[in-house]
Parts: C-alpha cells; sequence; structure tokens
C-alpha cells in the first residue's frame, strides 16, 4: 500500500484479498448536504454498499493521508466539519497533505485515491463537468480530466443541469471516456431521468459492465468510463421546475459573485432553498441508487 495512503483494517484486506470494494466521495457529504443529513447519507451509503455485497471505501484526506474507508468517528468529524473542510480536487491533494487539513475529495480526487488503493469502482451522485457559460469563464470541473487520465468506473445519475450538458458530453468524447447508460440509451439529467441526449452504449446489467471495463484496461487505454445511472423513476422531479429553479440558483450566484471552486456547492445550497428541500430528497435517492449498482459493477468485476 502506497505509504500516503491509511486504509482501514478491512479495507486493507478486503484490497489484499481481492474482494468487491467501492469507493465513495467525500465532498458530497461536506459541501453537497446540509448536517445532520449528508451523515446520514453517508451512513446509508456504506449500508447499500455492503448490502449488496461489496465493502464501501469512504475516501477523505485527515491528518497528512488519504483515508481509504472512514471509520464512524471520521465520518462524523467530517460531516460536522461541513464547508469548513478543504474541497479537494487533482491540484488541491498535495497542499492539503503536505499541511495536515482535513479535506473532502471530489470526484477527481477521490478516483486519484481510489486508483493509488486499487479500488476500480466508484459511486457518486453527479460529476462535476462543463458550466454553461465556459465559452466565457473557462470554467471546466477537473472531474473531466480525470476521468480522461485515471482508471476508475465512476457511477452516476449524469450531471445537473447547473452544467451544459452536451458540452460535458463533447469534452468527455474528446477525451476518450465512454459513457454508458445503466439501463438508459440517454444521459440522465441527475434530478430527472432523460436529456435527450444519447448515451455511446446501453448496458442493462452489470456483467456488460464489467466486460467493456476489462476490454478498456486489457487495451491498456488508461482512463475512466462513466455508468450514468438514471434516478429511479418513484423519486424523479418534474424536469420544466428543476430548469427553472437551477436559472434561479445560477442568477443568485452571479448576484453574489461566486467564482471558481465555490460555485458548485453556492448552486447545491440554493437548489434545496428554492425547491424546499425535494432537490435534497432526490439527491440522497439517487446516490444510495448508484451506490448499489457500483457494488454490483464491482462484484462482477471481482468475479474472473
Ligand atoms: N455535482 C453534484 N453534487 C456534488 C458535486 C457535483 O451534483 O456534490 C461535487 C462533487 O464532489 C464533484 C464536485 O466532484 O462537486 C465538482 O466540483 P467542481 O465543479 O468545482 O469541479
Ligand atoms: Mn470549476
Amino acid at each position: 500500500m502506497h505509504p500516503i495512503l491509511l486504509p482501514t483494517p478491512e479495507i486493507a484486506d478486503a484490497l489484499a484479498t481481492r474482494r468487491p470494494v467501492v469507493a465513495l466521495e467525500s465532498t458530497v457529504i461536506s459541501h453537497g448536504m446540509p448536517y445532520p443529513q449528508n451523515l446520514e447519507t453517508a451512513r446509508a451509503l456504506e449500508a447499500e454498499v455492503r448490502a449488496a455485497g461489496a465493502l464501501p471505501a469512504t475516501i477523505a484526506v485527515m491528518d497528512g493521508r488519504i483515508r481509504i474507508g472512514l471509520d464512524d468517528e471520521a465520518l462524523e468529524r467530517l460531516a460536522t466539519a461541513g464547508a469548513s473542510a478543504r474541497k479537494l480536487s487533482r491540484r488541491d491533494l498535495p497542499v492539503a497533505i503536505a499541511t495536515g487539513a482535513l479535506g473532502a475529495t471530489t470526484v477527481a480526487a477521490t478516483m486519484i485515491g481510489a486508483r493509488l488503493a486499487g479500488i476500480s469502482v466508484f459511486a457518486t451522485g453527479g460529476i462535476g463537468g462543463v458550466h454553461r457559460g465556459a465559452e466565457i469563464s473557462f470554467d471546466i470541473s477537473a472531474d473531466l480530466d480525470e476521468l480522461a487520465r485515471t482508471s476508475v468506473c465512476v457511477v452516476c445519475a449524469g450531471a445537473k443541469s447547473i452544467l451544459d450538458l452536451p458540452k460535458t458530453l463533447e469534452v468527455l468524447e474528446t477525451r476518450g471516456v465512454p459513457v454508458l447508460g445503466f439501463g438508459t440509451d440517454e444521459f440522465p439529467a441527475f434530478y430527472s431521468r432523460r436529456s435527450g441526449l444519447p448515451v455511446d452504449h446501453r448496458c442493462d446489467n452489470v456483467t456488460e459492465v464489467a466486460d467493456i471495463l476489462r476490454a478498456k484496461w486489457q487495451l491498456g487505454l488508461e482512463g475512466g468510463v462513466l455508468l450514468a445511472n438514471p434516478i429511479p423513476a418513484a423519486d424523479e422531479l418534474d424536469a420544466d421546475a428543476m430548469e427553472a429553479a437551477v436559472n434561479q440558483a445560477l442568477a443568485d450566484a452571479e448576484a453574489n459573485n461566486i467564482k471558481g471552486k465555490d460555485i458548485t456547492p453556492h448552486l447545491l445550497a440554493a437548489l434545496e432553498r428554492i425547491t424546499g428541500g425535494r432537490s435534497l430528497t432526490a439527491n440522497i435517492a439517487l446516490i444510495r441508487n448508484n451506490a448499489r449498482v457500483a457494488a454490483g459493477v464491482a462484484a462482477a468485476l471481482a468475479t474472473p
């Protein structure tokens, strides 16, 4: 194990014996949801992964190490820290580790930790992507570059319409990232199952996903695969109402001159206020669903 990594004994043992492990990110805990729903969700995600036959490894930075798997005390520390924990992407990891800061990992940084630990499957809610107006602001999430270079399968519910979804899919195509739809031909739009935009390939079960992952990595094609898993129909929110809410959230961010890495957390919090908490309920439902599917993919990948 890499000296900067600190796995829990359970995860170290699972990895040594090649049992299925699913990585989970921590920015969604610290910056993506309010306390105490964030802590409850973090625990619920771990339970979903276990129930589906894999072990959960939530990843975060504490005391100069990348933790691979958090015990209950560490989860609580992160959940109560909220946005006072640092939001860490690729560029932020060196500083956070050298200074011993408390840091939550984004999709990009979680992929890096997972890859170093030897974990190939990771569940999150939504990835970062190309922001609306990126042709002016240049705001394109480092998550996309990470998907291009780091060999981990990321299970998500698509990307939120706070982003420019067509441009996000264009960048993923350019950077060679396969975008698979789980039981769908369409890239899901986070709160809604459909975006009108096609995925590259539809998979109807986890064995097909595992076969594609193996083929990619056996070819020596380094980099991630995005598995887009739509929100369960029962939890879906009305797409038109969410579009109006997103526009309101974007206007709020603009009025408050929010920039850079603060934009995504700001928009998520604004959406929650605007929808009276319905965006949070949907977010929790879809991320639990992603944890379940990711556990299935990890189990299929562990089966030769
Ligand atoms: N999108 C969501 N929820 C989230 C995030 C994105 O729907 O919690 C978080 C993830 O950690 C993601 C990060 O990796 O925001 C992207 O931030 P940025 O746009 O600053 O790259
Ligand atoms: Mn950004």
